[in-house]
């Protein structure tokens, strides 16, 4: 069902799945069981009745769906609806090259990514989901657009000294908070953190404020999304990256029958990475455009977990 919500109601549902459009201020709050209409209303066989014809259906329909988080700087939902952050904007720029004008945000959790990517309620991921063993068992990625750290949110002067995952697994009385079905959750369970060390929180505002407020003695999230946060709230400090944890990166991450799609895509991106654009694109989000040349999909799947 789509419906116009007020954007706070948006903001405020982020554990919803919620539509956002780039222009208008569209919203339509899916349930695990809708679909946004007209966009699949072709479900995915394409125009072939074979697999998605991804390409036809995005021209014809004029954009299409991508899975965010909106945390920011990889996703960000401006206060007037515009999706944005360094992947979205990215894959916008790469499907305007293919003829697709533009993109549609759903709103989602990490850990209901793959499962909405699967079930057709967005067409693609564009969230900086990180590439592992697990995700490129069951997703599609191109090759990647951003690498990225990893760090803790710990309270100002890092009073347990938490640096590394090691110091983690030594101080079994630390609590750590992770986003649930996240990449840094599977970090801690590859490197066997006992579950009862993990805090589970779906929302990174409410991660910070159980550092601050002592539930937790660290938040561990990416680098520059705790940095992000930490321009709104200074009552907790940024670790430098965390040296044991694995090289992040990610780039658009489709359906397995999307492989024509991903092809055409990643051809498409590979000339798109050459141009200004690309590079004022990463450099607006604090990425470093250097830092993912000549790094793989490849590579980057064979990270653990
Ligand atoms: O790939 C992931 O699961 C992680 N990616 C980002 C951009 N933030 C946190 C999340 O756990």
């Amino acid at each position: 069902m789509t419906h116009e919500i007020s954007r706070r109601t948006l903001l405020r549902g982020l554990g919803a799945a919620a539509v956002v459009a780039p222009t208008a201020a569209w919203l339509s709050s899916c349930s695990s069981a809708e679909k946004p209409p007209a966009a699949n209303a072709g479900g995915t066989a394409g125009a072939t009745g074979g697999a998605t014809d991804l390409l036809a259906k995005g021209k014809k329909q004029g954009y299409l769906r991508v899975g965010i988080a909106n945390e920011p700087p990889y996703t960000k939902v401006t206060a007037d609806g515009k999706v944005t952050g360094c992947e979205p904007d990215v894959f916008r720029a790469v499907v305007k090259r293919l003829g697709i004008p533009d993109i549609q945000g759903v709103i989602t959790p990490y850990n209901g990514m793959i499962p909405g990517l699967k079930a057709d309620r967005w067409d693609a991921i564009t969230a900086g989901l990180f590439m592992k063993q697990s995700r490129c068992a069951e997703v599609l990625y191109s090759e990647p657009v951003i690498v990225s750290t990893e760090s803790f949110g710990v309270k100002p002067g890092n009073p347990r000294h938490i640096t590394t995952v090691q110091d983690v697994l030594d101080h079994p009385d630390l609590k750590i908070v992770v986003l649930p079905g996240g990449f840094e959750e599977g970090i801690l369970q590859t490197a066997k953190v006992p579950d009862k060390q993990l805090i589970r929180i779906n929302d990174n505002r409410s991660g910070v404020e159980a550092v601050i407020q002592g539930r937790a003695d660290a938040f561990f999230l990416p680098t520059l999304s705790l940095r992000a946060l930490h321009e709104q709230e200074k009552g907790f400090e940024v670790t430098p990256p965390v040296e044991d944890a694995p090289k992040t990166g990610s780039g658009a991450a489709f359906r397995q029958s999307d492989q024509s799609f991903l092809d055409v895509y990643n051809a498409e991106l590979a000339k798109f990475k050459q141009t200004d654009e690309f590079k004022k694109i990463l450099d607006k989000w604090g990425f470093d455009p250097s830092a993912v040349k000549g790094v793989t999909a490849k590579e980057l799947c064979q990270n653990k977990g």
